[in-house]
């Protein structure tokens, strides 16, 4: 689909340093950031312009109706949340706003994040949430998911993700004997290390 250049891209396509952002990741507290990074990183790697941030659905309500009523009108196109225990983040922040919300449970200590699943996936029927797993992998997979949907309007995101998936797909075919030592294996460049050159 033929779509207009913004600005905030260059003649490649891809998003300049300072693009504002297409996707806010906001999560309940700053101790989701190590569950939530993954998913910043991987946006980062897939050249999608992002914004982190805590916003909490029960210390600071006021701030996440602000954040997903204004998200649509500052440019975010989808929101990955994350939250842990009672986790009404996402399904507060979707009630808010017309933009995709995509739900990460994080690991609580006492339920190891079953309570953040159900609280995240069991939205009564008319405000949806997609959910993704608990813990780094759904966060992980929110930025693919993300990308996904953006990559339906933006083609250097969807070619940014087909790019990923070829990588990933191309680690798992250069390295298929799990029991051959590290050191023979093929790294991501497909370059032997140095100790296996010796040994082979
Ligand atoms: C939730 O409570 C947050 O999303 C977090 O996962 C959990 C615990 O928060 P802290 O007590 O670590 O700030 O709102």
């Amino acid at each position: 689909m033929p779509y207009k250049k913004s600005p905030s891209r260059d003649h490649t396509n891809h998003f300049h340093a300072n693009a504002k952002p297409l996707v806010g990741v906001i999560m309940g507290s700053s101790s989701d950031w190590e569950t939530l990074e993954p998913a910043a990183k991987t946006l980062s790697e897939l050249g999608i312009p992002h914004e982190t941030k805590v916003v909490s659905a029960h210390r600071t309500p006021d701030l996440l109706f602000e954040y997903a009523s204004g998200a649509e009108a500052r440019g975010i196109e989808v929101i990955i949340a994350g939250a842990g225990g009672a986790a009404h983040l996402p399904g507060m922040t979707a009630s808010k706003t017309v933009v995709p919300v995509l739900g990460v449970p994080v690991e609580s200590k006492v339920l190891k994040g079953l309570d953040s699943l159900l609280s995240i996936a069991q939205m009564p029927g008319g405000i949806p949430v997609g959910t993704l797993a608990v813990g780094k992998s759904g966060a992980i997979n929110s930025a693919l998911l993300a990308a996904a949907i953006l990559g339906i309007k933006y083609p250097a995101i969807r070619e940014s993700l087909r790019k990923f998936r070829e990588a990933q797909t191309n680690r798992v075919l250069e390295a298929p004997d799990p029991s051959a030592p590290a050191q023979f294996k093929k790294n991501a460049g497909g370059r032997r290390a140095s100790k296996s050159r010796k040994s082979s």
